[in-house]
């Protein structure tokens, strides 16, 4: 063993991938930083990037294989060997095929490019239920940009470091984070450019703003529509890349007529002028601007039409394809190069319909990730078909999913609920096996492809040994295939066979990753002739304001605004969000995390709280359904009075997790009801319509 080394990697403490060097000694890992060979990375992180050497020396979470003694949800485990554990599982997946066939088995995971083995686990099974979390992120968004574009919303990213004018919506990008997104952010403000933060409530990101738009929560769809309005009354907007580019454009410029900025601003409680002196600032600085089309709003009912008027409000300005602006991201195949081969030979396409509708029933719905909300039904009523084995991988639906207590009544119907996590997680809790996977710091996964204006590979591989008796994913799949008989499909004995069949062809080697954890395939960043050869995949080749999948599945894609409902006397809308040192619920018991933030408040307005004779850090009971919890209120007038707003992921309920158990409040219970409530146009749950109680109480 060396004594002494780096080990160029990816991050794991939240999904968004940043590249890492990892400094180790001994065979420990003393130090992360970011990679200093990605430039626009550089070597800082953020505090949940650096608290990845607190998850290794945290013990408080299954460091070996489990299963289920007592009831679900009893807490009583057995630890068991691997072996024990694995032939556990096959053989009851075997009993529930065999019954019900393979497509009675549910998988969800966090989606992501690191998935591809296990989503050929599936297929070779043959099953077509796989879902990933995006029903409660940005499966709307996604959808938005596949009506408009043709391909969904990674197919553009967003050169920030060079815009003149950025617009934000709930897009709170100082703390929800991506360490390179927020260092190109600021770069772009010190250099002079503005920037517009649109949000019912203020955040970091809204301090560092030109302007904030304290925006009625639920009214973005009536913003945008009031500002496409203004745009082409004032002809601000690019007449050459409209005509080129986009289809139906005169019906998109008659259904705004109706929306005038006097009309949006009762709707959305900002100034019409104001609206008016926007279009005017940016149309200057055009098409050097970003309206990025958020992720949190697509919890609303109306998300889908909220992200395509944004993703047309760029297009308004011609930024698409331009410094500053939009582009679309290239793969390998643009850099004329042959990209990362497949993993798994000779699988067999799935034939059998998805439990969930997507693509079928529901044929505007994209049948890749599809919509878990919708599985969970089935798994409740069997209909379509009977869903009896769930897999549940890097994914905490009793966290993510509003609702759990429909979750935990649903999971009744199962034979098999199996976790694969490195954490406890409040799914894990009701699991029938535990299969610890190790985590980032101690694993290989499979190569990814980076997309961008300069395409490449990247390499996550192990900075040390497994410290417990965890193991990498790509193994635990490996060795259910096998299990499963279909060991066929995957000739790989470790890992290197896997990256050996990924890099076949493509020129580039392991050592060439290894060396600084990515390999570029072009020196030269790519971009298209934005006049002629920009790549739209829908039918005309342009952007469709009219998408055909939509209206012939019934849904409008100019639909008339519905106001959002106002809270019903005595309560509020519930939003909420993330701060910096934390990433969803998972990161709540590090033991290095944890005491920046033990429990969260409930934000609520300065007036409103003085109404209520409630002063700062006055307790409150806060409740909703049949699921009510004390907090203390932080009182402030920054905002909106119809809303309040918690920082998500508190409220833990493992008592193994002995830091933070029962600390602060779960927003995902206080959701109760709506975990059937989604956006029918994008398919995301709409976790935003959720109104609470919220009562004084005396303290203890
Ligand atoms: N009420 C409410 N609901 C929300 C949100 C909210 O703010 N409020 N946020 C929404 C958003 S934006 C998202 S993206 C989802 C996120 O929710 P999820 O999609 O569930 O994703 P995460 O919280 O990132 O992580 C889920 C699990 O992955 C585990 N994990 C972490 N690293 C690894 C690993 O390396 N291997 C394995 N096997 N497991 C790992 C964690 O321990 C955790 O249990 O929640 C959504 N739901
Ligand atoms: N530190 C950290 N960074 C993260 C994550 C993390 O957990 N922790 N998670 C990652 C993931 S998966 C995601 S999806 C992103 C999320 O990134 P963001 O979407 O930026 O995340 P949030 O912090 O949830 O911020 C949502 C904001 O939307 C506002 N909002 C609520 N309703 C409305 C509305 O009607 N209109 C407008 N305009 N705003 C509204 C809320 O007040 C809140 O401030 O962050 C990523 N980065
Ligand atoms: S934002 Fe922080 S936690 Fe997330 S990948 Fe980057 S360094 Fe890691
Ligand atoms: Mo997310």
């Amino acid at each position: 063993m060396d004594r002494k080394k780096t080990v160029y990697t990816i991050c794991g403490m939240c999904t968004v991938r940043c590249p890492i060097a990892v400094e180790v000694e001994n065979g420990e890992v003393v130090w992360i930083s970011g990679n200093p060979h990605d430039k626009a990375m550089g070597q800082g992180l953020c505090a949940k990037g650096i608290a990845g050497r607190s998850l290794l020396k945290d013990t408080e979470r299954p460091l070996a294989p489990m299963i289920r003694q007592g009831e679900r949800g009893e807490g009583k485990w057995r630890i068991v060997s691997w072996e024990e554990a694995l032939d556990y599982v096959a053989q009851r997946l075997k009993t529930v095929i065999d019954e019900y066939g393979a497509k009675a088995v549910l998988y969800s995971d966090r989606g992501g490019p690191f998935g591809e083995l296990r989503k050929s686990f599936l297929k070779a099974l043959g099953t077509p239920n796989y879902c990933n979390h995006d029903v409660t992120c940005a499966v709307s968004v996604n959808h938005a940009a596949l009506s408009l574009f043709g391909f969904g919303r990674k197919g553009l990213n967003y050169d920030y470091r060079n815009a003149k004018h950025i617009v934000l919506y709930g897009r709170n990008m100082l703390e929800s984070l991506r360490v390179k997104t927020a260092k190109a952010l600021i770069e772009a403000l010190d250099n002079g450019a503005k920037l517009t933060y649109i949000d019912p409530r203020y955040c970091v990101t809204a301090s560092k703003a030109t302007r904030w738009w304290k925006i009625r929560p639920g009214t973005d769809y009536a913003l945008n529509l009031a500002l496409i309005h203004i745009i082409i009354r004032e002809n601000l907007y690019d007449q050459k890349f409209v005509q080129n580019w986009v289809k139906d454009w005169e019906k998109l410029a008659a259904f705004v007529e109706q929306y005038t900025p006097d009309w949006a601003e009762k709707e959305t409680g900002i100034p019409a002028d104001d609206m008016v002196r926007f279009c005017f600032e940016v149309a200057e600085d055009a098409p050097h601007v970003i309206f990025h089309p958020g992720w949190m709003r697509a919890r609303y009912r109306q998300a889908f039409y909220e992200a395509r008027t944004t993703y047309l409000l760029n297009v308004l300005f011609g930024a698409l394809e331009v410094p500053g602006g939009l582009f679309f991201t290239k793969g390998p195949k643009e850099a004329g190069k042959k990209g990362l081969n497949p993993v798994g030979v000779d699988i067999p396409q799935v034939e059998e319909k998805r439990v969930d509708g997507a693509g079928w029933e529901l044929p505007h719905i994209n049948a890749g990730p599809g919509l878990l909300h919708r599985a969970f039904e089935a798994m409740r009523t069997g209909r379509p078909y009977p869903i009896k084995a769930y897999i549940v991988h890097r994914h905490d639906p009793l966290t993510g999913l509003p609702d759990p207590e429909a979750q935990v009544e649903a999971f009744k119907n199962l034979d098999l609920l199996v976790v694969v996590d490195v954490n406890w997680s409040e799914t894990s809790w009701w699991a029938d096996v535990i299969l610890p996977e190790a985590t980032y710091l101690e694993r290989d996964d499979l190569l990814i492809t980076q997309k961008g204006l300069k395409p490449g590979f990247r390499i996550r591989q192990r900075a040390i040994e497994p410290i417990h008796d965890t193991r990498p994913g790509w193994w635990i799949y490996l060795e259910l295939a096998k299990r499963l008989g279909k060991g066929r499909h995957f000739p790989y004995q470790d890992i290197q066979d896997i990256w050996q069949a990924q890099l076949e062809g493509t020129g580039v080697t392991v050592e060439d990753l290894k060396k600084k954890g990515f390999v570029t395939l072009t020196d030269r960043p790519i971009w298209f002739d934005r006049e002629n050869e920009l790549p739209f995949k829908t039918p005309s080749g342009k952007i469709e304001i009219i998408n055909k999948r939509w209206e012939e599945a019934g849904i409008a894609c100019l639909k008339p605004y519905e106001p959002p409902s106002s809270p019903p006397k005595g309560k509020f809308r519930l939003l909420f969000g993330r701060c910096g040192y934390q990433t969803h619920g998972i990161w709540m018991n590090n033991p290095a995390l944890h005491p920046y933030l033990r429990e969260n408040r409930l934000w609520i307005n300065e007036k409103v709280a003085q109404d209520m004779g409630l002063a700062d850090g006055d307790w409150v009971e806060v409740a909703n359904g049949t699921y009510q919890r004390r907090m203390r209120v932080y009182v402030t007038k920054f905002i909106h009075p119809e809303a309040v707003f918690m920082l998500h992921g508190f409220g833990r309920t493992i008592p193994l997790q002995t830091r933070a158990y029962q600390k602060g409040v779960a927003d995902q219970r206080l959701e109760e009801g709506l975990l059937h409530v989604y956006d029918p146009a994008g398919g995301a749950n709409a976790l935003c319509e959720c109104f609470v109680k919220v009562v004084p109480v005396k303290e203890d």
